[in-house]
Order: C-alpha cells, then structure tokens, then sequence
C-alpha cells in the first residue's frame, strides 16, 4: 500500500475484494490538487519504475485500464492511471476543449507525477491519450523513462474529420459503450462533451499539415514504442507508420486483428508486449 502525504485526498480504498484478487496489491483511489484541479487517479503495485496510463476521449482510468491495473507486473512497476481533468472522476471542471488541450492535459499529467514524487516515469497512451504522451515526452526529456502509444495520431486529415463527425451523435456508438458512458456521466454531459471533442479536434484540420504534435515529434529522446490495431476503424495506420518515421529510433508493432481497444480485447498480449518493452 502506498503512503498517502497529508496533501493527498484519499477517497476511497477501491478494494472490491480481497487484496489476493489482485495478485497480493490493491488498487487505491485517490485526488490530489494539481494546477488548480483536484485530479483523479488509480494507483497500483510496488515496483521501482514507475508508469503513468493515459485514457483516450472521455476516457478514465475505470473505462479505460481494467486489466492493466489488475494484471500488469506489480513488483516490476508502480502503476499510475488518471482521469484527465473533466473526465472520469475528475470533475469539476466541466472539459472544455482550448486550442491548447493536448498541452494542457500533457502538463497536467506531468505535474500529477511530480506531485506523487516520482523522479521518473514512462507513460502509457492511448488514443488521445497516446498524443497527451507525445507531447508530454517531448516537452519533459529529462523525466520520460520510456514511452508506448497506440490509436494515437500526430495530424488531423480530411479523413480523420469524416471519421470524428461519424461519432459525434453519441446515439450511433455502440450500446456498450454508450451505456458504460452514461453511467460515468450522465446522458447530457456525455452528449455535450462528445460535440465539444468532435470540435476541439477538429480545430487542428485547420491547421499546416492538420499539425497537432508533429513539429514535437524530433524531440522525443526517449526509447519509444508504437502499437496499431490493424483492424481501427477509428484511427487510420498511416498515422502509426507517420510517428514510427518520425520518432528516432522508435519501434512499431501492429497488431493483426487489434481494434482500437486492443489493449483491453487482447489484453494479456498487449500487456506482455508492453511490459517486455519497458522491463
Ligand atoms: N481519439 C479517440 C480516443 O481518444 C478515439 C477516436 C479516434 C474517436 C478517431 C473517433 O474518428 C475517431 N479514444
């Protein structure tokens, strides 16, 4: 169990069952103040190297990391994953989208870490999570470990906006999924940040080169590796084969039948794949 500093708001022990369930580690649920926001995050496992999960749009570290938090190797790593602010459990605030949100969500990442005093750590992104992490791996050189993306995207292209606004009705997402969002938020606020997003992202279509992190990408130092689902719907390959050719000396992985999801459809592989990368 870690130790909470007076600073740290504890909410909650999330212990839904014996603390063997979980391979001898529990996983706690805390907030702490960063940047003026009280963010939420899931903490678990004693290892030395630390490492920060990133959740994609209107994702949380309960939608989001399931079976990284219970099964990735607890005595190897000490596993962080956060509700960005106005996800998950993180609000209030309400999410907004400014032009700079990737940037704001990169510093807020960032400074959580720092407030849990971890000297160093590696990030793990998904999606939007996955560009949250590029930015925060170029900007903060010196505190990245190592880095894994996958569903991420550097740019925004025509066929990325057809793909976005084919989601912005939240009444067409899957009954799973829209379920498990109405739960977390509520129908109105999930309805109205899903538009927000769809627009926030959008943004980035009018820009050079629908630029979101490219000109970032020659400063990630960091030992980086890329995972693709061959079979996204969502995020095109040329977008993983863009940030391989990009990140110096970085590694791409496609995943034959890996969806979007992969990480919690192929669970297992993908944790393998990424602790076998980090260890
Ligand atoms: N970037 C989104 C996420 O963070 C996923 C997404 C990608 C949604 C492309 C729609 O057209 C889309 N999970």
């Amino acid at each position: 169990m870690f130790h909470l500093a007076t600073e740290h708001w504890l909410l909650l022990q999330a212990m839904s069952c014996h603390p063997l369930c979980w391979g001898g580690t529990s996983i706690t649920s805390a907030k702490i103040k960063v940047n003026g926001v009280p963010l939420h995050y899931k903490q678990t496992g004693q290892g030395d190297h630390a490492v920060l999960l990133l959740p994609g749009m209107l994702g949380s570290s309960q939608s989001d990391f399931g079976p990284q938090l219970k099964s990735m190797n607890k005595q190897l790593f000490t596993i962080v994953a956060w509700d960005p602010r106005g996800y998950g459990h993180s609000i209030p605030p309400a999410r907004d989208f400014p032009p700079d949100f990737f940037e704001r969500d990169a510093r807020d990442a960032v400074d959580l870490m720092q407030a849990l005093k971890f000297k160093k750590f590696s990030l793990l992104g998904w999606s939007d999570g996955g560009i949250t992490a590029l930015i925060a791996a170029a900007k903060h050189p010196t505190l990245i470990h190592k880095l894994v993306v996958w569903g991420a995207n550097a740019t925004v292209t025509q066929e990325d906006l057809k793909l976005y606004n084919a989601i912005r009705d939240v009444s067409k997402w899957s009954e799973k999924i829209r379920k498990q969002m109405e739960e977390m938020y509520g129908h109105e606020y999930f309805a109205k940040t899903c538009e927000a997003w769809v627009d926030g992202i959008s943004q980035f279509a009018d820009k050079p080169d629908g630029n979101i992190c490219q000109h970032l990408l020659p400063h990630i130092k960091c030992p980086t590796f890329i995972i693709h689902g061959g079979k996204d719907p969502l995020v095109p390959q040329f977008h993983a084969e863009y940030l391989h050719k990009h990140i110096k000396g970085s590694r791409l992985f496609l995943m034959p039948e890996g969806k979007h999801n992969l990480h919690l459809r192929f669970a297992e592989e993908f944790n393998k794949l990424a602790e076998d990368f980090l260890r």
